[in-house]
C-alpha cells in the first residue's frame, strides 16, 4: 500500500501510539505529511493553482492534478496547510509528473519555508551576503534612498538585496530570518572613503542610528525546490525526489532547509520561462514527504501508568534504572528531583536520537536534560549531557564524558511544557528545543559501541517528562 493514500482516524492514532507503547519496538511508519497529495479526495482540497482534478490515467488511485499554463510566466501550485518540520530530521519529498500538452512542460518541486510564526522566510530575510556586517556609519532616516554604512567592500548591487538591521554578527546568525530590512533593491555601492553609500530603488522605509549593525541580504532561492529544479518531464510518468537533512546557517539553497525554518508549503511551478505557454499542460500525482526512513522508533513511553517500577542501580528493573535522586510517577509524568539522574536499561547502538516533554516544577528549576552514549550505571558522566536550563537554569551545555564542549543561555521558562530533542548522528551531537537547534558539537571520536548504547535523563532540581521517544540509524543499528 502507497503511503500516500493512508488517511488514519484519531483512534488508530491512539491504537498505535498504545502498540508503540507496548512493543517499545517497532519501524517507525512513513506517513505523508501531504494532505491529499494524491488527488485521491477527488477534488482540489489542500491545494491552490492546478486547473483541476483529472480523472484518466491516474499514476495512483483514480485521480490526479491537472496543471495547465494558460497566460504569462508559469503557474504556481502550492499546498495551502502548513506542515511543521523538524529541523533535525530528513525529510524526502517526491512526485510523480507526465507532460501531456502540445509540448513537454519544465516542472520544479520543492518547498516554501515559513518560520515559527508562520510567516514565509525569503532570500532578503536569510540570504546572507559572505562577510558582508557591518554597521550605519550614519543615521538612516525611513526617507533616505542613501544609506551611509562603515564598509561596503563585500556589498553587491542586486535588485533582490536589502539592508538588514540589527543582525548578529558573532557568526551565530541569530537575528535570521530577520525582519528588520529596508525597501527592495540595492542599485549601487559606492566608496567614499571616510564611508560608502548604498543606494537604494526607493526609500529605505526604516529609521536606525549610527553605530546599527547591519548586513546586506537577498542571493538566494525564494523556494527550496530540492525535488525538481526546471525538469523536462517526458510523456510517460515520471518520479521525481529529494531529501533536505540539514538547515542552512545563512544561505537559503536547494538541499537545505532556510535559516529558521519551522514550517513548510509543497510548491510546484510549472512553465516557468517557457513560450508556448498554451500549448503546455502537466499532470502531477502522488506528492509525498516523509520523515526520513533513516530514524526508527526503538521506543517510547508515555508513563500513563500509576507505579514506573525501576531500581537503584544494579537491581534489575523493567525499563529504567535509578542512578541517582528520586524519581516516580506523578499525573501520568515521570517526576524527578534532587540531583536525579536515570538511564533506560536497553541498550540501543547506532546512531541515537531522544526525544521527550518537559517541565521544571516552578520553585526549583535546574535541569530538564537528556544523556546519550552512556550505560547502566554511568548516568551523564560516561556519555554526553545535553543540558537544558543547567547551573540554576543560566545556561544549557553540551557535556561529553563530564567536559564541556559547547554552551549557551538557552533557558527553561518556568511553567512551560518544553520538547526537547538530543541526537547524535555519526560525529555531531544536536541539542533542539521547541524547534530549535540550540547547540551543537562535532565530536572526532564519538561515544559508542558497548558501554555507550543507552540514553538517560537528568534533572538536578524538579521537573516533570512526558512522551519519552527513542530512535536509531545508521550502523550497527538494530
Ligand atoms: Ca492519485
Ligand atoms: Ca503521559
Amino acid at each position: 500500500m502507497k503511503s500516500g493514500r493512508v488517511r488514519r482516524s484519531a483512534s488508530c492514532l491512539l491504537t498505535a501510539a498504545i502498540v508503540l507503547a507496548v512493543s517499545g519496538a517497532l519501524a517507525q511508519a512513513a506517513e505523508n505529511l501531504v494532505k491529499n497529495g494524491d488527488a485521491e479526495t477527488g477534488a482540489l482540497d489542500n491545494w491552490d493553482g492546478f486547473a483541476g482534478v483529472f480523472s484518466d490515467g491516474a499514476h495512483g488511485g483514480k485521480h490526479c492534478f491537472l496543471i495547465k499554463t494558460v497566460v504569462g510566466p508559469g503557474t504556481h501550485c502550492f499546498s495551502k496547510e502548513l506542515i511543521p518540520i523538524d529541523p533535525a530530521k530528513a525529510y524526502k519529498l517526491s512526485g510523480w509528473f507526465r507532460s501531456i500538452g502540445n509540448a513537454k512542460s519544465r516542472i520544479h518541486l520543492g518547498y516554501t519555508p515559513y518560520d515559527a510564526k508562520k510567516e514565509v522566510i525569503a532570500p532578503w530575510n536569510a540570504a546572507c551576503w559572505p562577510n558582508s556586517e557591518t554597521v550605519l556609519a550614519a543615521d538612516c532616516n525611513a526617507d533616505d534612498t542613501v544609506v551611509k554604512i562603515a564598509n561596503g567592500a563585500a556589498w553587491g548591487t542586486y535588485g533582490g538585496s536589502v539592508i538588514a538591521f540589527d543582525v548578529d554578527d558573532s557568526g551565530k546568525f541569530a537575528d535570521l530570518p530577520n525582519r528588520h530590512i529596508s525597501s527592495l533593491g540595492i542599485m549601487k555601492v559606492v566608496n567614499k572613503g571616510q564611508c560608502w553609500e548604498v543606494n537604494l530603488r526607493s526609500k529605505c522605509g526604516r529609521t536606525y542610528p549610527a553605530g546599527t549593525k547591519v548586513r546586506e541580504h537577498g542571493s538566494g532561492n525564494t523556494h527550496l525546490f530540492n525535488a525538481a529544479g526546471a525538469e523536462v518531464v517526458p510523456t510517460e510518468w515520471t518520479q521525481y525526489s529529494g531529501t533536505i537533512r540539514e538547515s542552512a546557517k545563512s544561505t537559503m539553497v536547494n538541499d537545505q532547509w532556510a535559516p529558521g525554518t519551522a514550517y513548510v508549503r509543497i510548491v510546484i511551478f510549472s512553465n516557468l520561462g517557457q513560450d508556448n505557454a498554451e500549448e503546455l499542460q502537466v499532470l502531477a500525482d502522488d506528492i509525498v514527504m516523509t520523515e526520513d526512513p533513516g530514524w526508527t522508533l526503538q521506543f517510547s513511553d508515555d508513563f500513563n501508568r500509576s507505579e514506573l517500577n525501576a531500581g537503584a542501580a544494579q537491581a534489575a528493573a523493567p525499563d529504567w534504572q535509578v542512578v541517582n535522586g528520586k524519581w516516580r510517577i506523578e499525573n501520568g509524568m515521570l517526576r524527578g528531583e534532587s540531583a536525579a539522574d536515570i538511564v533506560l536499561l536497553r541498550h540501543i547502538p547506532g546512531d541515537q536520537r531522544l526525544e521527550f516533554d518537559a517541565v521544571a516544577q516552578p520553585d526549583n528549576i535546574c535541569d530538564l536534560t537528556g544523556i546519550l552514549g552512556t550505560n547502566e550505571r554511568g548516568g551523564y558522566a560516561e556519555g554526553y549531557f545535553f543540558g537544558f536550563g543547567s547551573e540554576n537554569n543560566t545556561s544549557s551545555k553540551l557535556l561529553r564524558k563530564d567536559r564541556e564542549v559547547n554552551r549557551c543561555d538557552e533557558r527553561i521558562v518556568p511553567g512551560k511544557l518544553h520538547h526537547i530533542v538530543c541526537q547524535r548522528s555519526g560525529n555531531v551531537l544536536t541539542h533542539i528545543v521547541d524547534g530549535k537547534v540550540i547547540l551543537t558539537y562535532d565530536d572526532a571520536q564519538p561515544l559508542i559501541g558497548p558501554g555507550h548504547d543507552m540514553v538517560g535523563l537528568y534533572i538536578y532540581g524538579a521537573g516533570s517528562i512526558d512522551n519519552v521517544k527513542v530512535y536509531t540509524k545508521g550502523p550497527g543499528a538494530k
